[in-house]
């Protein structure tokens, strides 16, 4: 089996392409054009095209660029192609709206055309957002309806609902996962659960006192990335193509994470925490507490990491990574 991953290089796409290769696939990822290094997250699994047995490939690739899809999509022939990737900051999409809506809107309709136009006969995952939800008032499942509350939540609507049209009008095995928060120690740092678990290493060591958040009511049903990717490959490998929301059906509030991520340190989060209304949303989502009763039952999966062993698995990795920076070893990238 051959899969295409946009997005490789980011958190979801860095524990997909470790899944897939452990199932005997052959990977193939696009990374974006960069003016350092942006594959660290790969590191673990990166193999020298100048061995032999390679079966990790990375392709320069952008989705703002659709001729180059189609080359990459023509050349590769995938028999799976997730995307995943986007402009995924709900914060950064009220400032940048237009680049938003290119890249994590078009940017799907670019691929699922590449795919067309180059006449491959492949499965196609869409990386939907329960940010699509919105102010849709909790517990949310695949018949809530969708009241996205940003530039980013509008644009994933608009690429879920291309998904489900190309399923529709050719055919195609197109399928949403529809996943609420999940997080890892390879969370990119501006998301509020690894900010919180990077301050929290840092205070620990002495090397800062306060860290600065926005809204700390907020409510998200945060998962492990590690089982959502497993969820990505059970929504292409079931018979027909659906949609899923993937959620444990368990929400904190940002304040709870502080609590436990700070206690875990035995420090206590009260004397370290600061609010910033520079972090606060036009318009935010204030509930998330999604129900995956139809992943459970179709699928067969269920998360297996609850909140607060997430949280402790996220500051044990960010206070060993300081540890090691810091003693001048390489940080282990894992978990
Ligand atoms: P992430 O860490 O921000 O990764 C996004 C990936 O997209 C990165 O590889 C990034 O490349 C790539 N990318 C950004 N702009 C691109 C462009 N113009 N052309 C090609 N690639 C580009 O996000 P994630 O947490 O792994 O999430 C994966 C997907 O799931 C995203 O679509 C996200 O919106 C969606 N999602 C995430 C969650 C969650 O809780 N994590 C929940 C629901 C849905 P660089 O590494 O170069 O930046
Ligand atoms: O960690 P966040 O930035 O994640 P958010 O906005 O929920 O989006 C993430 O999850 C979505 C799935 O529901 C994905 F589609 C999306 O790509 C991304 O992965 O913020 C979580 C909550 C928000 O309510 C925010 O207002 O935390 C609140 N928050 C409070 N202080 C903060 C901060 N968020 C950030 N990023 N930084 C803060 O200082």
């Amino acid at each position: 089996m051959r899969a295409l991953i946009t997005g490789i290089s980011g958190q979801d796409g860095s524990y997909l392409a470790e899944l897939l290769l452990t199932k005997g696939y052959d990977v193939h990822g696009v990374v974006r054009r960069a003016s350092s290094f942006n594959t660290s997250r790969l590191d673990p699994i990166y193999q020298d095209p100048h061995q032999g047995g390679q079966r990790l490939f990375l392709h320069s690739g952008d989705l703002a660029d659709a001729v180059g899809l189609v080359n990459l999509v023509a050349a590769i022939r995938p028999d799976e192609v997730y995307h995943l990737g986007a402009q995924s900051h709900v914060r950064v999409s009220f400032d940048q709206p237009e680049y938003t809506a290119d890249i994590t809107g078009m940017g799907t309709l670019r691929l699922l055309e590449a795919i067309r136009a180059a006449g491959v006969e492949t499965r196609f995952y869409q990386a939907s957002s329960s940010e699509m939800f919105g102010a849709a008032p909790p517990p949310q499942n695949e018949l809530t309806p969708f009241h996205p509350r940003s530039p980013y939540a509008c644009a994933k609507v608009f690429a879920f609902h291309l998904t489900v049209n190309y399923r529709e009008a050719y055919g195609l095995f197109a399928a949403n996962g529809i996943m609420m928060n999940h997080e890892s120690p390879r969370r990119g740092e501006m998301f509020v659960t690894r900010k919180i678990s990077r301050a929290v290493a840092r205070i620990a060591a002495g090397l800062q006192d306060e860290v600065y958040l926005g809204n700390l009511d907020a409510r998200r049903d945060w998962g492990y990335t590690p089982d959502y990717v497993d969820a990505m490959w059970r929504v292409l490998q079931h018979e027909e193509a659906d949609d899923f929301v993937i959620a444990t059906g368990e929400s904190h509030s940002v304040r709870e994470f502080c609590e436990v991520a700070f206690a875990h340190a035995d420090l206590d989060w009260e004397r370290h925490v600061r609010t910033d209304p520079s972090y606060d949303r036009p318009s935010e989502v204030h509930h998330l507490l999604g129900n995956a009763a139809k992943a459970k039952r179709v699928l067969g999966w269920t998360p297996t990491v609850r909140f607060e062993e997430l949280v402790r698995i996220m500051v044990d990795a960010d206070v060993e990574a300081l540890e090691a920076e810091m003693s001048g070893r390489t940080a282990r990238i894992e978990r």
